[in-house]
C-alpha cells in the first residue's frame, strides 16, 4: 500500500528520540560512521542521562604524545560492546539515553585554550542535568571537567585508576602537565581530598617524596600490590564510599599493565590486569558519579587495537555501574513505603 506523504513526513520524525545504539540488526558492527558505542551524535545534553565528548588533546603529555587520537581509537572499538552488562543485571541503554556528543574542539599546542573548551562544555552538559563522559585525551582534560563540575556541584570526591598519582611538580617550569592535575585539583578546591582514592599505584618513582603531596593531604592510596594481595578489601573501601556526596571518576588507561594496554603515554609495567580494573570499575555501583573520563589511550602504539577495546569496555562498565546505581536507588524507593497521610487500606 501506497503512504499517503503526510504519513511518510511522519515516519521520518519519530516523536521520541531513540538515545541508544542502532541496531546491529539493521547495520552490522563494522559498518555505518563510528560513534561512541554505536549511539547517535547528538548536541544537546538536554536530550539524554550522559552525554559521551570526546577530548583529543594530548598537549599536556610529559613522554610519548598520540592521545589525542583516542577518540577516534575509542570509536572504533566500541563497535564490540555491548548494553546488557551480567554482574549489574542491567541493560545500560534501557536505564540511560546515551549520545556521542562528538568532540570538544581542542587546540593542539594550548592547555590553557582547550582546559576551558573542555570546561565550558562539561559545564553546559552539567547545567543541563546530564552526566560528561569524557573519551580523552591525556589525563590534562580532567582538570577542564573538575573545574566545571566543582562550580555546578561543590567540591567533588575523586576515584582515579592510574600508575601515577599525578600530583607531582613542574616539568620544565611548566606547571599544567598531565602529571599535576589532580595537586592542581586540589590547589583549586575542586576535591575532598579525603574523598580521593588513587587505585593502581606504583613505581619506580623519581625519588621517595614523589607521594607526599598526596599522603599530606589524605588520599587514599591504593598501591598495586594491595589490590594484587586482596582485590576484595579493596572492593569492600569502595563500598564504603557510597553516602559519602558526589564523585568524579577517572580511568587512565595506565593503571592497567601494559601487557593488556600498551597503547598508553606513560606505560608502567606490573599494573592491572583487564580483569581487575573491570571488577574494580564494578565496585563503584552505588557511588554519586557526576563526571567521569576515561584517558591516556594512544592507539597509535597498540597496533592490536587491545588498549582501545578496553578503553571502550571500561567506559561502558561506567555507564552500567551508572545504570545499575539508579535502578537501585528507583527499587529502594519502591520499597520505601511511604508515610501513610491516612491508616492504611488492608489488604495492601
Ligand atoms: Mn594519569
Amino acid at each position: 500500500m501506497t503512504k499517503m506523504p503526510d504519513e511518510a513526513a511522519k515516519a521520518k520524525k519519530p516523536t521520541k528520540l531513540e538515545m541508544k545504539p542502532v541496531s546491529t540488526r539493521k547495520v552490522p558492527r563494522f559498518a555505518g560512521v563510528p560513534t561512541f558505542l554505536r549511539l547517535p551524535v547528538h548536541d544537546d545534553p538536554r536530550d539524554v542521562d550522559v552525554l559521551i565528548c570526546g577530548a583529543p588533546f594530548d598537549g599536556g603529555t610529559t613522554f610519548r604524545p598520540g592521545a589525542r587520537f583516542g577518540p577516534r581509537g575509542v570509536r572504533n572499538a566500541s563497535a564490540l560492546t555491548r548494553g546488557f552488562h551480567p554482574a549489574q543485571g542491567v541493560d545500560l541503554f534501557e536505564q540511560l539515553r546515551c549520545a556521542d556528543g562528538g568532540d570538544v574542539a581542542c587546540v593542539p599546542m594550548s592547555v590553557e585554550r582547550s582546559l576551558a573548551s573542555i570546561e565550558a562544555r562539561a559545564d553546559e552538559i552539567a547545567r543541563a542535568g546530564a552526566v560528561p563522559a569524557f573519551v580523552g585525551g591525556d589525563h590534562t582534560i580532567s582538570l577542564g571537567t573538575l573545574r566545571a563540575l566543582a562550580r555546578v556541584h561543590g567540591p567533588l570526591g575523586l576515584v582515579v585508576f592510574d600508575a601515577h598519582s599525578d600530583t607531582f611538580g613542574p616539568a620544565w617550569d611548566v606547571d599544567l602537565h598531565h602529571g599535576t592535575v589532580f595537586r592542581k585539583a586540589v590547589e583549586e578546591g575542586l576535591l575532598r581530598p579525603r574523598d580521593v582514592v588513587q587505585l593502581g599505584i606504583r613505581g619506580p618513582f623519581t625519588a621517595a617524596n614523589d607521594l607526599a603531596f598526596a599522603r599530606e593531604h589524605g588520599f587514599r592510596i591504593v598501591m598495586i600490590d594491595e589490590i594484587k594481595r586482596s582485590l576484595d578489601a579493596v572492593l569492600a573501601e569502595l563500598a564504603g564510599l557510597r553516602d559519602r556526596g558526589k564523585f568524579y571518576v577517572s580511568f587512565d588507561l595506565d593503571g592497567v599493565d601494559p601487557a593488556y594496554a600498551p597503547g598508553t603515554g606513560t606505560p608502567v609495567p606490573g599494573g592491572m590486569t583487564s580483569w581487575e580494573a573491570l571488577t574494580l570499575v564494578r565496585g563503584l555501583v552505588g557511588l554519586e558519579i557526576v563526571g567521569l573520563d576515561v584517558v591516556e589511550i594512544s592507539p597509535d602504539h597498540d597496533p592490536s587495537g587491545n588498549t582501545s577495546l578496553l578503553a571502550a569496555t571500561v567506559l561502558t562498565e561506567l555507564l552500567a555501574g551508572l545504570a545499575a546505581t539508579r535502578s537501585l536507588a528507583a527499587a529502594s524507593q519502591r520499597a520505601q513505603p511511604k508515610a501513610p497521610k491516612r491508616p492504611a487500606k488492608k489488604g495492601r
